[in-house]
């Protein structure tokens, strides 16, 4: 397979000066698409000084914190129009292990349309979080998949591949929403459309380094795309 990393920035500058290697050593094979939205920490000046030396690693700018969702449909048009044959979607930040992205690959090899790192399937584990945020993980993806029927255990997760007919399957340039909302839409999609889903277990490591750009309206905007979903399904429409 030809995999491209899609990762998206804000803010990021001390992770991705090393988290650029990290998976340059891991999986050698794929390329990388930071996609920064004009971070003023200087997180492009880091990742232009990589390029530099390493032709696998590439750069998309965009304007002050343009949001996740349109940074991953911008990440996948670059991706696609290239030629590569796995996108897939990973933080900068740690919370996915760069170690543990050979065994995503494997499942999308294998024939995933889209592949999961799931935190909820068995050998898959939480972090170190509080109650609060594993209770509104759990409780999210709970309903989620009760009003929507998902069959998947982590909706939410941001750790994925999804091979180029998997996309155009889910029809991803109408995905409007950012964060969480926009893996739970994708999901869904996905299953509409009849995709391959396949989880592959995950440790997930909180964040160490830098400020989660994690907000309340993220959260709402999921739930009420969920319910509105939900009930538009159970209307017929
Ligand atoms: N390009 C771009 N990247 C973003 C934006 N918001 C967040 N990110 C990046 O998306 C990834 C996930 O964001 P986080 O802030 O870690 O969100 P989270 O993982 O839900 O929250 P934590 O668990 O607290 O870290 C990180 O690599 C961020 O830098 C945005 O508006 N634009
Ligand atoms: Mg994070």
């Amino acid at each position: 397979m030809r995999p491209l990393v899609v990762m998206p920035t804000f803010n990021e500058a001390e992770n991705i000066a090393s988290m650029l290697p990290a998976l340059r050593a891991a999986v050698p094979q794929a390329n990388i698409l930071v996609v920064d939205d004009s971070s003023p920490d200087g997180t492009a000046e880091v990742v232009r000084s990589l390029m530099a030396k390493d032709s696998a690693i590439h750069l998309l700018s965009r304007p002050p914190k343009s949001g996740l969702g349109g940074a991953y449909r911008e990440g996948f048009r670059w991706g696609i129009e290239k030629g590569y044959d796995a996108l897939i979607e990973m933080d900068a930040d740690f919370s996915h292990d760069p170690l543990q992205l050979p065994s995503l690959l494997e499942a999308a090899e294998a024939g995933a349309g889209l592949t999961i790192g799931s935190r909820y399937v068995e050998g898959g584990s939480i972090p170190k979080w509080s109650w609060h945020r594993t209770m509104l993980s759990k409780g999210g993806n709970l309903y989620a998949s009760l009003l929507l029927g998902l069959k998947v255990r982590d909706a939410t997760a941001g750790f994925r591949v999804y091979t180029p007919e998997a996309l155009a399957a889910i029809g991803f340039e109408e995905v409007k929403l950012d964060g969480y909302g926009f893996q739970v839409e994708m999901t869904d999609r996905a299953r509409q459309a009849g995709v391959r889903i396949v989880e592959v277990p995950i440790k997930f490591i909180d964040r160490e380094v830098g400020e989660s750009k994690m907000s309340a309206s993220i959260v709402v905007e999921a739930l009420a795309m969920v319910t509105r979903r939900g009930i538009r399904r159970r209307l017929g429409r």
